[in-house]
C-alpha cells in the first residue's frame, strides 16, 4: 500500500503515535501534527495538500543540485543491481568509494589526500576526534588530546558529536559529556563585538581567546581546534576576514591540529569545493556529509590532511576503528554523479561569480532596511536575517525565539522554506537558485515580514 491511500491526519495521527522525530518536542508535534512533505522538483518541495514551498534550506543545508535529479537516481540503481553493498573491511574494497576517494583528493586543498568514510557527519566527526587523538598517541604524545571548540558550535547530534558541539542545551542532556573538550567565544559581531570595536579588532580578539585556552591548557595537552568555517546550524555566523588566518597562524605557533568541519560549507556552499579554500586554510582535517551526495544517499566522508595521515601509515598497526556503512557503494556512486552534476553545470562558479553576490546584495538592499532586521549577512549561498524589535539597540522581542517562529510561519504559509534559530532566519538554499530564484526569496521573505511586524505589534510585543 502506498502512502496515497492514506490521508493526511491519518498519516499525521501513525506519525504522533509511533514515530520520534529529531530535535522535537513531541507533546507540541502532536498537538498541531507533523507538515507532510511528498514530493519535490527543481528548487520546490510540495506537501500533501499541494502546497508548492520554495526550499530556502535545501532540505536541511545538503540538497546542493536540487530535488528530481534522473542521474542520481540512476547512478544509485546501477550500482544496487551490480553491487548494492559490500564491505572495505579486511582488505576489500568496492570501486566507488576508490573512485571518490581520489576524485575528493582532486578537491581538496592540497595538503589533503585521504579519505574515510561514514553515513552522517556526526559519524565522521567521532571519527575525527578519535583521529586526531590516536595521531599524537602515535606520536609519543597522549597527553596532547584536549580538544578546543565554540560556544554555539554544532558539530553533531552522537555523543562525540554534542561534546564537540557548544550548544548548552544539548550538553544538559548529555549526562556526562566527553572530556577534556573546552568551549572558547565563537566569532559573533552582531552580539559579541564591544561597542565601537571594529569588525577586524573583533575577529582578532575572538580568535585570540582560543590561543589563551591553548596556553591556560599548555601547549602540549592540547590536540586541535575544530570549528565550523561558518558557523551553521547557530546562525550562519560569519566570521570577519581576520579570524581565520588568525586561528590558522595560532595554530601552527603551538603545533595544535586544524580540524574543520564542513559539513555545511563543504560542496560549493560558500562557492568553492570547500570554506578552507575560501578562507584560504590548511586543515588537517576536513569532516564532510551532507552535499557530498545532495543528500540523495547518507554519506559522509572525513579529509585528512597528509601529516595524519602518513603518521597513521608509517607507524602502522590497526585503528580500531569504522562502520559497517563505511564506503558505501551505492552512496559512493551518488556521490560521485553529484560531483560530476556540481563541476558540469558550473555550480560553484556560478555562486562565486553570480548568484552569490548577488544574493548578498539583495539581502542588504532589499531585506535590511525592514523594521523587524537588526542585521543581514550572506557568503556564497548561505545567508542570516536577525530579527530584532529595536534595530538600534538591537534588542530582542520575548521570549526569546520567538519572533523568528513567527517570521517563519508566515513564509512557509507564503510558499518559502526558512528555518529560524533563535532570534535568526537561516537560509541555505540550493545551489541551483538563479537571479529570478533569488527576487522570488526575498519577495516572499518580505511579505513574511511585514506580516510578522503586523502580528507582533498587535500583541503588544
Ligand atoms: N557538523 C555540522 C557543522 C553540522 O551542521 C553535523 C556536523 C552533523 O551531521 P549529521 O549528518 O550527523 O546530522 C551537522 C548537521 C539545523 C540542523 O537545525 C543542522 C544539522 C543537522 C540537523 C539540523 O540547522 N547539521
Amino acid at each position: 500500500m502506498t502512502y496515497q491511500n492514506y490521508s493526511l491526519a491519518q498519516l499525521q495521527h501513525i506519525d504522533a503515535a509511533h514515530h520520534l522525530h529529531p530535535f522535537t518536542d513531541h507533546r507540541d508535534l502532536r498537538d498541531a501534527g507533523a507538515r507532510m512533505i511528498t514530493r519535490a522538483e527543481g528548487p520546490f518541495i510540495y506537501d500533501s495538500e499541494g502546497n508548492e514551498i520554495l526550499d530556502g534550506m535545501a532540505g536541511l543545508w545538503c540538497v546542493n543540485v536540487g530535488y528530481g535529479r534522473d542521474e542520481l537516481a540512476e547512478a544509485a540503481y546501477r550500482q544496487m543491481k551490480e553491487l548494492p553493498y559490500y564491505n572495505s573491511f579486511f582488505r576489500c574494497s568496492t570501486p566507488t568509494p576508490v573512485l571518490l576517494s581520489q576524485r575528493l583528493a582532486e578537491i581538496a586543498p592540497a595538503n589533503v589526500n585521504q579519505v574515510f568514510y561514514g553515513s552522517s557527519g556526526s559519524e565522521s566527526n567521532d571519527t575525527a576526534l578519535r583521529l586526531v587523538r590516536h595521531f599524537w598517541a602515535l606520536q609519543g604524545r597522549p597527553e596532547k588530546n584536549r580538544i578546543i571548540s565554540r560556544k554555539t558550535a554544532y558539530h553533531g547530534s552522537t555523543i562525540a558529536g554534542a561534546s564537540l558541539g557548544g550548544m548548552q542545551g544539548m550538553h544538559d542532556q548529555l549526562y556526562g559529556a566527553v572530556p577534556n573538550i573546552v568551549h572558547v567565544m565563537q566569532p559573533y559581531a552582531y552580539e559579541l563585538a564591544l561597542p565601537g570595536e571594529s569588525d577586524h579588532d573583533f575577529g582578532l580578539r575572538a580568535a585570540k581567546a582560543v590561543e589563551d585556552a591553548i596556553l591556560e591548557a599548555g601547549a602540549d595537552n592540547v590536540a586541535a581546534f575544530i570549528g565550523e568555517p561558518v558557523m551553521g546550524a547557530g546562525g550562519v555566523r560569519i566570521p570577519p576576514a581576520s579570524y581565520w588566518p588568525e586561528i590558522q597562524r595560532i595554530c601552527r605557533k603551538h603545533d595544535v591540529l586544524l580540524m574543520l568541519d564542513e559539513v555545511i560549507t563543504g560542496y560549493g556552499r560558500t562557492g568553492a569545493w570547500f570554506a578552507a579554500q575560501t578562507f584560504g586554510l590548511e586543515p588537517d582535517t576536513i569532516t564532510t556529509a551532507k552535499a557530498l551526495t545532495s543528500g540523495y544517499q547518507p554519506l559522509s566522508a572525513l579529509l585528512v590532511g597528509d601529516r595524519i595521515a602518513a603518521t597513521l601509515v608509517e607507524k602502522g598497526g590497526e585503528f580500531y576503528h569504522g562502520y559497517t556503512y563505511s564506503g558505501h557503494p551505492v552512496a559512493c556512486a551518488v556521490a560521485l554523479a553529484n560531483l560530476d552534476i556540481i563541476e558540469k553545470e558550473g555550480l560553484i562558479e556560478r555562486v562565486r561569480t553570480d548568484t552569490g553576490p548577488y544574493f548578498a546584495t539583495a539581502l542588504q538592499e532589499r531585506i535590511a532596511g525592514h523594521p523587524l532586521v537588526g542585521e543581514v549577512r550572506a557568503i556564497g549561498l548561505m545567508g542570516a536575517i536577525e530579527i530584532v524589535r529595536d534595530k538600534a539597540t538591537k534588542a530582542r522581542f520575548e521570549p526569546a525565539g520567538d519572533a523568528a517562529v513567527v517570521v517563519r510561519d508566515h513564509a512557509i504559509a507564503n510558499g518559502m522554506m526558512l528555518r529560524a534559530t533563535g532570534d535568526t532566519m537561516i537560509m541555505s538554499p540550493p545551489l541551483i537558485w538563479t537571479r529570478a530564484t533569488i527576487d522570488m526569496a526575498c519577495e516572499r521573505i518580505l511579505k513574511a515580514l511585514d506580516l510578522a511586524h503586523a502580528d507582533l505589534a498587535k500583541r503588544g510585543a
